[in-house]
């Protein structure tokens, strides 16, 4: 059987705003499609989209992650030392990372990460009303995040600009990236700056990636690239997964309702809802050689787009994939990607999204929505940009 076509644009306001049916329309296309406006392959169910995730050797990341190929072009960026990299390298780089990140470190934030999401929330429960993304989603992240990477605290709202213009940068030149780049001028340069060792303090993990460079495990012309990893990956996906909670919950009252009964779901809560929203929508990998995908022959050298957001909502994997349901079993989403590349920075997330549907849980009766949520336009991220809300008090 010949590959279908199709001419989705998946970079395009009109999908952004509900890309379901395109999502489902992919799905049952087949296992894979050529999205003919890009000339490029496409996987949206379940199967195959996990599959290709847990074939680096055939589905490479050194070829950018995006839609631009590196062996074609030049990167328009300097391609990260562990997203856009396969083994051995993206491994030397991904063990500093998952060191520096491991569970028994973000463990030890638990306690003090509970008790910005308690203040937090508090202060907005005695609010008539504020916007859920701005004053919570992005709120939190940019507190806590920024404090544990070691930063300090002035002008951390430039990391917002900057990871727009990163997830921007995976899709095609367009007028979301012009604009993404433009608003990001200042915050390149302020990035750069902070992900040098002298203006990250000691007891950070901006510092412990850069201890890499005493022990020889990174160079020190490496260290600094790897810190702007942790922090291109950790602030604008947290807050979309965080608004996607608030959001979910805010639409599934009920649900909200069990998350009061039974606070121990707050964590199940939270993967759910990066499940049911899928904070980073789609990848692309790039085939080293002729292979096949759902039985249909592809060859050597083609970018395959992973929509993550399709497949964490296909039918041949999930019951009632469009329910938010917290008591589901969430595991095996691909929310977090899977395979080498699977998110370093899970913990951390998952850690920050339970206290902030804790702190939720404790506080509100019910998340009543008191104005037109707008979503955010971004090639790669699916969010809000505005969330008006009510804490109904208990
Ligand atoms: C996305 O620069 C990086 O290493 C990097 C950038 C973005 C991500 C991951 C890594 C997936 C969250």
């Amino acid at each position: 059987m010949p590959i279908p076509a199709s001419d989705i644009d998946p970079f395009s306001a009109a999908f952004f705003e509900d890309p379901f049916p395109a999502h489902e329309a992919l799905r049952e296309a087949g296992p894979v499609v050529r999205l003919s406006r890009y000339g490029v392959l496409a996987c949206a169910r379940h199967a195959e989209v996990k599959a290709i995730l847990d074939d680096w050797r055939t589905f490479s990341s050194a070829r950018g992650v995006g839609l631009q190929d590196f062996a074609k072009e030049k990167p328009s960026r300097p391609p990260s030392l562990v997203l856009e990299t396969d083994p051995p390298l993206h491994d030397r780089t991904r063990k500093v990372q998952a060191r520096v990140l491991s569970p028994a470190a973000i463990a030890r934030l638990r306690e003090t990460f509970a008790a910005v999401a308690g203040a937090m929330v508090g202060a907005l429960a005695e609010r008539g009303g504020f916007d859920a993304v701005a004053d919570l989603a992005e709120a939190y992240p940019l507190t806590v995040f920024p404090d544990a990477m070691g930063m300090p605290r002035e002008n951390r709202g430039h990391l917002l600009p900057f990871g727009n213009m990163v997830f921007n940068s995976f899709g095609p030149r367009n007028a979301f990236l012009e604009q993404a780049v433009a608003d990001a001028r200042e915050a390149v340069a302020w990035v750069f700056e902070q992900s040098k060792r002298e203006n990250l303090a000691p007891e950070g993990f901006g510092a412990g990636i850069h201890a890499a460079a005493d022990t020889g495990d990174l160079t020190a012309e490496e260290t600094p690239q790897v810190v702007r990893s942790v922090l291109t990956a950790g602030v604008d996906t947290t807050v979309s997964g965080i608004g996607a909670a608030i959001y979910c919950l805010a639409r599934f009252p009920e649900q909200f309702a069990r998350l009061r009964a039974e606070p121990g779901l707050a964590r199940n809560a939270f993967e759910e809802a990066v499940r049911h929203e899928t904070p980073v929508q789609t990848f692309f990998r790039t085939t080293t050689r002729a292979t096949e995908i759902g039985g249909e022959s592809v060859e050597e050298g083609e970018k395959v787009l992973m929509f993550l957001g399709a497949a964490n909502r296909d039918p041949r994997r999930w019951e009632r994939p469009d329910e938010y349901d917290i008591g589901r079993r969430a595991a095996g989403h691909v929310g977090f990607g899977s395979g080498i590349h699977a998110c370093v920075g899970m913990a951390l997330a998952r850690l920050e999204g339970e206290c902030v549907l804790a702190a939720l849980a404790r506080r509100a009766a019910r998340i009543e929505i008191t104005g037109e949520p707008r979503r955010r336009y971004n090639n790669t991220l699916r969010g809000l940009a505005s969330l008006p809300v009510r804490l109904v008090a208990t």
